[in-house]
C-alpha cells in the first residue's frame, strides 16, 4: 500500500484508547509527583482524554478502571463522555488493591475470595452495560513469591473456572481480554506471565476471549513482534496495552524507548491485518506520566503510534516479497529500513489539516490555553492519582 491516499485513509480511520488513569498523579513506590490541574474525578479525566482526542483527531475513546472510575450514575459519565466528542472502552478490572486478595484473586484457594474476585468482575461487566463498553480487560496481579508456596497448577485450574463463569456473564456482543505479565507484584510465578498462557485459557473460554499484550510486559530483547505475528495468525490478538520500557515495566510513552520496536510491531499489525477495523485489534495507551505533563504526554504518544503506523503502511510490500522470494536478504532488508527511515510527519501533517485539525496536536494544545484554565479551575478537592 505505497498510494498516499490508500494510506493517508487507513490512518484517518485508526482509533488509539486513552487510559483514564493517564491523566492522574502518578509516580513510583519512590515518590508521587502531583501536578496542578490534574482531574479530581473521572468526569475530569475524561474531559482531559477529549482534549487528545479532539488535537490528533484519532483517539476517540477512554478505556476506565474499576474501581477507580466509579460514579453513582455510569450511563451520566458516558454522556458526558459522548457530549465531549469521545466514548468508554475497554473496562478494566482491579484486584490487586485489596487486602483479601494477598494470596490471589481469581485463583484464590479460599472459596469466599476467589468468588469476591469474580464478583468484583461480574459488577464490571454491569458497568460494561452502563457504558456501552466492549471488551472486560483482566489484568491479574495474582502469583506467588516462592517456590512451594502454592501449587501452581491448582493455581490454573481455579483460574480457568473463574474466567469462564466471568466469560459466562458477557453479552454476545462482549469480550474478555486477558492480559499477561512476566513478573510483578509477584516474583516466582505469575498466573498469567506470558501470551501462551493468555492463549490457553482464551481457547478454553470461547472465540470472544482474546490477548491483550502490554508491550512493556516481558523479558529484556523479547522478540515482542513474533508474539504480534503469531496471535495474529492465531486470530486471538485482541488489544494491545502501548508503552515503552528501559528495563521492566517503566509504562513510559510508547516510542520513547525504542521507536525501531514499535514499527516492528506495527508492521507485523499490518501484515496480520490488524489494522483492519473488523479484525478487533484495540491500540490502547497504557501508561502513566510521573513527570511530563499528562495532557501533551498523551498526544505525543498517540502521535508516536501514527508515526509507526504511517512507516509501516510505506513499506513496498511487492518489492519486499519480489526479494524475500529471491533470497535476496540485504535487498529485503534495505526495503523494509527504507521505510522506517521515512520522515513521515510532513505526511501527518497534510493529513491532520485534511481531517481539519491542526498540524501540529502539541503546539495546538498548548496554544488553547486548556492547560491554564484546568489549573486555575481545578482548586481544591483530592487530585485522581494511580489508584483513585
Ligand atoms: C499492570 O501492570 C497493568 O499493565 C494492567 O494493564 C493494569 O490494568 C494497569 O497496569 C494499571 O495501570
Ligand atoms: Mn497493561
Amino acid at each position: 500500500m505505497n498510494d498516499q491516499s490508500a494510506v493517508q485513509a487507513t490512518l484517518r480511520q485508526q482509533a488509539i484508547e486513552l487510559p483514564s488513569w493517564a491523566f492522574g498523579n502518578s509516580g513510583t513506590r519512590f515518590k508521587v509527583f502531583a501536578q496542578a490541574g490534574v482531574p479530581r474525578d473521572p468526569f475530569e479525566k475524561v474531559a482531559d482524554a477529549a482534549q487528545v482526542h479532539a488535537h490528533t483527531g484519532v483517539a476517540p475513546s477512554v478505556a476506565l478502571h474499576i474501581p477507580w472510575d466509579l460514579v453513582n450514575d455510569m450511563g451520566r459519565l458516558r454522556k458526558h463522555a459522548e457530549d465531549l466528542g469521545v466514548r468508554l472502552g475497554t473496562v478494566n478490572s482491579n484486584t490487586f488493591q485489596d487486602d483479601d486478595y494477598k494470596l490471589g484473586s481469581l485463583t484464590h484457594s479460599e472459596p469466599r475470595i476467589r468468588q469476591k474476585a469474580i464478583d468484583h468482575h461480574y459488577r464490571c461487566i454491569d458497568v460494561m452495560h452502563a457504558t456501552g463498553s466492549k471488551d472486560l480487560k483482566i489484568w491479574l496481579p495474582d502469583g506467588t513469591n516462592y517456590p512451594g508456596q502454592a501449587d501452581t497448577r491448582a493455581r490454573q485450574d481455579r483460574l480457568a473456572d473463574s474466567l469462564a463463569q466471568i466469560y459466562a456473564r458477557l453479552a454476545p456482543d462482549q469480550r474478555l481480554v486477558l492480559e499477561y505479565k512476566i513478573f510483578e507484584p509477584y516474583f516466582y510465578t505469575m498466573d498469567v506471565p506470558d501470551w501462551g498462557t493468555s492463549y490457553v485459557h482464551c481457547l478454553a473460554l470461547g472465540e470472544r476471549a482474546v490477548v491483550c499484550l502490554d508491550t512493556g510486559h516481558h523479558a529484556p530483547n523479547t522478540n515482542i513482534e513474533f508474539i504480534v505475528a503469531q496471535l495474529l495468525r492465531l486470530g486471538r490478538l485482541g488489544a494491545f496495552d502501548f508503552n515503552s520500557r528501559f528495563y521492566a515495566d517503566d509504562d513510559l510513552m510508547v516510542g520513547a524507548a525504542d521507536p525501531f520496536q514499535l514499527f516492528r510491531i506495527m508492521w507485523e499489525v499490518r501484515c496480520g491485518g490488524g489494522l483492519d477495523p473488523v479484525t478487533g485489534v484495540t491500540f490502547m495507551l497504557d501508561q502513566c506520566h510521573n513527570i511530563e505533563a499528562k495532557i501533551p504526554g498523551q498526544i505525543r504518544s498517540v502521535m508516536n503510534v501514527q508515526e509507526a503506523t504511517a512507516k509501516a503502511l510505506l513499506v513496498d510490500t511487492e518489492a519486499l516479497t519480489k526479494a524475500q522470494d529471491a533470497g535476496d536478504v540485504l535487498g529485503a532488508n534495505e526495503i523494509f529500513m527504507d521505510a522506517y527511515h521515512t520522515d513521515v510527519r510532513p505526511m501527518l501533517r497534510d493529513l491532520r489539516e485534511a481531517m481539519g485539525l491542526a498540524p501540529d496536536p502539541v503546539r495546538a494544545y498548548a496554544a488553547s490555553g486548556y492547560a491554564e484554565r484546568i489549573c486555575a479551575e481545578r482548586v481544591g478537592g483530592a487530585q485522581a492519582g494511580w489508584g483513585a
